[in-house]
């Protein structure tokens, strides 16, 4: 197993309930250590922009809203196997479905609509380098010295 790197959001839903802290216990019991964070409300533009990829599928619009409806919470995650570890963290996209003891299952099950799940991360090496490139310089990440 390699040590990697892997963007998280705490999507607007979980910000409004607080969750910030919940999450981020999460991170530091399984050993995925914090290395940049940061609190935005992201423009429409952004949101579009983070979710290109979806721009076809019919739900996209409906996403775009709902990441732009609050304050998102941003964190670049640091461990061996950050992204598949972080993927089995969260749970599966839809809350309802995500295995008992997720992110999902334990903090999304009573979101507004289905896609209220959260938290985002990536889902392989290539997105991870690029989403984590899309919010932060390289100085805004704080290399672990101690
Ligand atoms: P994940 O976040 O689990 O990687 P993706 O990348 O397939 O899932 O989808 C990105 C986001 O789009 C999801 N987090 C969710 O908010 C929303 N989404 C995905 N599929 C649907 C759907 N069928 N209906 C509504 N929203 C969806």
């Amino acid at each position: 197993m390699a040590v990697e790197r892997t963007l998280s959001m705490i999507k607007p839903d979980a910000v409004a309930k607080n969750y910030i802290g919940e999450i981020y216990s999460r991170f530091e019991a399984n050993d995925l250590c914090i290395i940049a964070a940061k609190m935005a409300h992201l423009t429409k533009e952004q949101a579009e922009e983070f979710y290109a990829v979806h721009k076809e599928r019919p739900f996209y619009s409906m996403l775009v809203e709902f990441m732009i409806s609050g304050p998102v919470m941003i964190t670049v995650l640091e461990g061996e196997d950050a992204i598949s570890k972080y993927r089995t963290l969260m749970g599966a996209t839809m809350p309802e479905f995500a295995a008992p003891g997720s992110i999902r299952y334990d903090l999304a099950r009573d979101g507004r609509a289905a896609n209220e799940n959260a938290v985002h991360g990536s889902d392989a090496p290539e997105t991870a380098a690029e989403e984590i490139k899309f919010f932060f310089k390289p100085e805004e990440i704080c290399e672990r010295t101690r």
